[in-house]
């Protein structure tokens, strides 16, 4: 050290300095600093921006790069119009053998060749599968089921003991229950099952049963706010008097009904959403951010205080008929489209994660907001279709991220205003999309399980600014997660809760939305692995079974083929691989049962009819 000093000493030093009690070694030390935190600077963007107030300088560039496509034979020598016909051949194998087998009780078991009265006990499979029918032209399966359609007794519910217990079915029989019907899995499959198949085929009988159907559940609104109940017996119109309810119960019968009052012109099937919408509407959610939570009261007409918040079991979709319901309805109703955003939003900065070693992305539920499960379910594998289906179809304004009401506040919610919402919102939904496919690749089943659970994991929104202010290395984070087989001493990111797979369709869901919107070959490959899968794993002598363990390729099967496998697993991959657009998205919206209703606009004279502001 006394080296160095005497080192400097001898440089003589400037009388103007020397006066200001300056010495050279002051002014030595001052230039390496300066050299030094420069060096940083131009070095180092990360701790550049961090000394920095961010000032905000427009969008940060998102370029998801392309998918890695699974191994596969050319593009060009795919048969796809062949693919969609063993599709058509696996609807008519499942229809089949509930005709024969289960009609017309509502399922097909098809382990034991029996049926099993679950929903109603109307033949719910028959409802259900009338939308893919038509689509698919099997024009003799319509005609035998329209007669049926004609002749039902909607007054009572169908509901018995069940002949057989199944393992793992716990739940003893409740006479008194069996009355009741619920009012969400009506809506869905039943009346949204006949719209749908009067909007493909004009039948009129189609329309007037769904008028009778919802005669019969109008006593579920006679609640204290107008809350649809959880259940009603349609003899007497009594609702049940469950005062707790969830989002997904509440929030799910708007396209239905909106729909119908359009068709019949009657208004008490319109003011059944406008009083729900107003509750939705009026709460002030600010523990939420804006984001609908799970719970309910129906007597009360207010959010429980849980503050629980979710895009999967019990929530889904209430905030799918968020943005349907206003695509339905000719994009006039503006509350449905901003708390769609704000949904989103909240979504994106606050429920994302990607897991640690992989780089899944995963939506996860939490309560409240910053209490994270980090369980991802299958059920939620709709939302990056809904995201992809936002995207293309609503107006570039629904994204101006200075004009949007800003739905989130606190340090990660900023990050947003970095970004092209649009850009952001279809970036999370391939993240996602290529998480719920690896779900299925990475079982040797090739099915995904029904629940899984992250080993932690960072706020996508937190990774996003680290690779923002990093320099913006490669693809963004969450984007093009790793392989098991890639990650070192082979230590997953996750457990399975639910090993289950119960013949789901949000994963096909999402690869047919996928893409229809970005028009990459590689979501209809992935639909076509998971098809192939089905065939191996899943099909009996007399239709498609659930899987108790999708680790365990040949394993008993659970003897259950719920209906929605006819109304949307079928379906989205038929319409994945049939070339002919079918369905257009801007003519359409599916129904949560994947029953397409047409978009349509209302007239003057229903805006003055039905109160349409
Ligand atoms: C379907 O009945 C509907 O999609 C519903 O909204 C939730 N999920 C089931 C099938 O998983």
């Amino acid at each position: 050290m006394a080296s160095f000093t005497s080192k400097f000493q001898s440089f003589s030093t400037p009388n103007t300095l020397r006066r200001l009690q300056i010495s050279r070694r002051h002014v030595i030390y001052g230039v390496v600093s300066f050299a030094f935190v420069l060096a940083l600077y131009n070095f180092l963007p990360a701790f550049s921006h961090a000394y920095h107030n961010e000032p905000f300088t427009g969008k940060v560039p998102l370029r998801p790069g392309k998918s890695q496509p699974p191994p596969t034979v050319p593009e060009d020598m795919i048969d796809w119009s062949g693919r969609a016909n063993e599709v058509k051949k696996a609807f008519r194998h499942a229809y089949y053998g509930y005709e024969v087998y289960a009609a017309p009780m509502d399922n097909l078991r098809p382990v034991s060749n029996d049926g099993i009265q679950e929903i109603d006990g109307w033949g719910v499979t028959l409802y259900d599968s009338l939308s893919t029918m038509l689509l698919m032209e099997l024009h003799d399966e319509f005609a035998r089921a329209l007669p049926v359609i004609e002749q039902q007794d909607f007054s009572k519910t169908l509901i018995f003991p069940p002949k057989t217990q199944e393992p793992g079915d716990h739940i003893a029989f409740d006479a008194h229950k069996a009355q009741f019907i619920p009012f969400f899995e009506t809506v869905i499959r039943y009346l949204g099952g006949l719209l749908s198949a009067y909007a493909l085929s004009h039948e009129f009988i189609l329309l007037k049963r769904a008028d009778d159907l919802a005669t019969k559940l109008s006593g579920v609104f006679d609640t204290p706010h107008g809350m649809p109940a959880y259940s009603v017996n349609p003899l007497t119109g009594q609702p049940s008097n469950r005062t707790h309810t969830i989002l997904a119960e509440m929030a799910t019968f708007q396209l239905e009904y909106l729909y119908l009052a359009r068709m019949t012109g009657k208004k008490e099937h319109h003011d059944r959403v406008t009083k729900v919408m107003d509750i939705i509407k009026h709460k002030t959610l600010v523990d939420t951010y804006g984001m609908l939570p799970t719970e309910w009261n129906v007597t009360t007409g207010q959010p429980e205080i849980t503050g629980h918040l979710s895009v999967g079991a019990n929530a889904d979709s209430g905030h799918e008929y968020l943005l349907k319901s206003y695509l339905l309805s000719g994009k006039v109703d503006k509350i449905n489209l901003e708390l769609y955003v704000q949904t989103v939003n909240t979504v994106l900065s606050s429920l994302l994660y990607v897991s640690p070693r992989r780089g899944l992305l995963y939506v996860t539920d939490a309560a409240p907001i910053n209490n994270a499960t980090h369980q991802f379910e299958h059920l939620s594998c709709f939302f990056p279709g809904l995201l992809a289906l936002g995207v293309h179809t609503l107006p570039d304004a629904a994204f101006d991220n200075e004009s949007s009401p800003k739905a989130v506040s606190g340090n990660d919610a900023d990050e947003l205003k970095y970004y092209d919402w649009k850009e952001l919102h279809l970036l999370a939904a391939q993240g996602l999309a290529e998480s719920c496919y690896q779900m299925y690749e990475d079982e040797p089943t090739g099915l995904g399980p029904d629940v899984v659970l992250f080993d932690g994991g960072e706020l996508w929104i937190r990774e996003l600014k680290k690779w923002r202010q990093g320099g913006m290395e490669g693809t963004p984070p969450g984007i093009h997660a790793k392989k098991m087989t890639e990650v070192r001493h082979g230590v997953d990111d996750y457990g399975l809760l639910s090993q289950r797979y119960l013949l789901r369709p949000e994963t096909v869901e999402s690869m047919f939305l996928m893409w229809k919107v970005t028009g990459d070959v590689v979501w209809r490959e992935r639909g076509w692995r998971i098809f192939q899968a089905l065939e191996k794993e899943a099909k009996t002598s007399t239709g498609y079974s659930s899987l108790y363990d999708v680790t365990n390729p040949g394993y008993p099967l659970m003897n259950d083929m719920p209906s929605y496998f006819l109304a949307e697993t079928l379906k989205y991959l038929y319409l994945l691989f049939n070339d002919k657009d079918l369905v257009p998205l801007d003519r359409w919206v599916f129904n949560t049962e994947a029953h397409p209703l047409p978009i349509f606009n209302w007239s003057s004279w229903e805006h003055k009819k039905f109160g349409i502001a």
